[in-house]
């Protein structure tokens, strides 16, 4: 499906700059590019999710063609605590809403359309969806934000670009008027192929009211994005993950949002699904692959018809939250430090935090010392990024008394917000992260290492 994503943001970018007869013009290439505090506080989350709810949950469908009648849209147990108390306790920190997905059916009682919950049974067409999720979130201590799709179904402007521009902004001024701060808007590429989009009138109508929000957008609409898809469904950075990247000539810090589904390759709930509910060691080595390669690791929740998280997906999302903080729990780095307090801020469980190399090197160590020795098999690695991305290559190294020298034991090219390196259980008393190089001198908020073990807790 996301293959289409970045099929249509290419072209919707064309048919921009041919509607405003623009060209962008190159910009150095060699400037150092710094994130916007945003998104500093953006990659910090970490673990966000997006919950897809809307008439196809009734229907047993992905994509709606946007003929459904909204009297299907009844969920007679609504309860977006429910879902948010499952979230908190995933360990998640924000939640992303579709208010609006391809079908062009709103959760939220706008103005623009009758096709809405308005016209729904659910509470008698006085309900809000999003207003109901967006303060469900807030109570539980969990970020907001939306997804309102440029490919609509079912609304008839959607045949006139500039007809459909005017709707789609009012659209999105109701979501960013009337929901507090937005944590992510995404923008999705999905189905919009030929399609002509006036992004620069959307995205100044979003700034207008939300100036902080992140702008989630696929590789065609870099110009407008603070963020950029991973590339795939399937949960998993599988490239050298650098947050600055180009296109077109806009060089900007834009890091990843790796999104993938709880229920493997299902966005919506669908009946009899069980056996796609995915392992608690498949979400734990999902998360590696995207929180622990530098990314926002964003699961898909889907609630059913009832307008409940399933029993199992509580119970998988339960499970998750309790291995990951359970990993987090004996750092040997944090407990058995000793000496060295010239690396001690990289050492002390705290992120808030940082050890920086000397100022103008290209290569720095930072060591830990341990008696007795210890056995790890993973290393956590994060880079304090305010100022850049720096670390270019890296090494973890323990000392080998018999040869009297350092042994590699991981090797990378970036390390970036978090790095999860794992390696067959090894035992010494010294252990170092080698800076190999850096573009300048490293920041390093953390050099932390655990003893994970079998596969239950990695
Ligand atoms: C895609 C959509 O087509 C899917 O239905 C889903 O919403 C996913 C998160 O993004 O582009």
């Amino acid at each position: 499906m996301k293959h289409w994503k970045t099929a249509a943001g290419i072209g919707l970018l064309f048919a921009v700059g041919i509607a405003n007869g623009h060209v962008a013009s190159a910009q150095d290439a060699t400037g150092d590019i710094r994130p916007a505090p945003y998104q500093v506080a953006w990659q910090d989350l970490e673990f966000g999710v997006i919950i897809h709810f809307s008439t196809n949950s009734f229907l047993n469908q992905e994509w709606g063609d946007g003929t459904a009648n909204p009297s299907l849209f009844n969920p007679t147990q609504f309860d977006p605590e429910q879902w948010m108390k499952a979230i908190h306790d995933a360990g998640a920190k924000y939640v992303v809403l579709v208010a609006k997905h391809h079908d062009g059916f709103c959760l939220w009682p706008t103005e623009q359309t009758s096709y809405s919950v308005k016209s729904s049974p659910w509470k008698g067409g006085k309900g809000d969806i999003v207003g109901e999720v967006a303060r469900a979130a807030r109570k539980y201590g969990l970020k907001f934000g939306v997804y309102l799709s440029p490919w609509d179904r079912h609304e008839p402007k959607y045949k006139d670009s500039a007809e459909y521009d005017k709707y789609y902004n009012a659209e999105l001024e109701e979501l960013a008027t009337r929901y507090g701060d937005l944590v992510e808007f995404w923008l999705d590429g999905a189905g919009s192929a030929g399609h002509v989009y006036n992004f620069p009138k959307i995205i100044e109508t979003l700034r207008t009211y939300q100036p902080n929000t992140i702008v989630f957008a696929d590789t065609g609409l870099f110009e407008y994005g603070d963020a950029r898809w991973v590339g795939n469904e399937a949960g998993i950075v599988d490239y050298e993950n650098w947050n600055v990247i180009d296109r077109h000539g806009y060089r900007r810090w834009r890091p990843v949002e790796a999104d993938t589904p709880l229920r493997d390759k299902h966005w919506f709930w669908h009946p009899k699904d069980d056996a796609s509910l995915k392992s608690l060691d498949t979400l734990l080595d999902t998360y590696d692959k995207t929180v622990g390669r530098g990314a926002q690791l964003m699961l898909g929740l889907a609630p059913d018809n009832r307008g409940l998280l399933p029993d199992s997906d509580v119970k998988r999302l339960a499970e998750f939250g309790a291995a990951l903080r359970k990993r987090a729990e004996n750092n040997l780095a944090l407990h058995h430090f000793a000496g060295l307090a010239e690396f001690k801020d990289a050492f002390d469980g705290n992120p808030e935090t940082f050890w920086s190399a000397p100022s103008g090197t290209h290569q720095a160590a930072i060591e830990l010392q341990f008696d007795p020795p210890v056995t790890f098999d993973h290393a956590v690695s994060m880079e304090w990024l305010n100022d850049g991305q720096h670390v270019q290559k890296y090494a973890i190294e323990v000392w080998s008394e018999s040869d009297h020298k350092w042994n590699s034991i991981a090797e990378g090219q970036a390390i970036g917000h978090k790095k999860i390196d794992s390696f067959a259980p090894v035992t010494a008393k010294k252990v170092r992260l080698n800076i190999l190089s850096s573009t300048d001198s490293a920041h390093i908020r953390e050099f932390q290492l655990y003893n994970w073990g079998g596969a239950a807790t990695r």
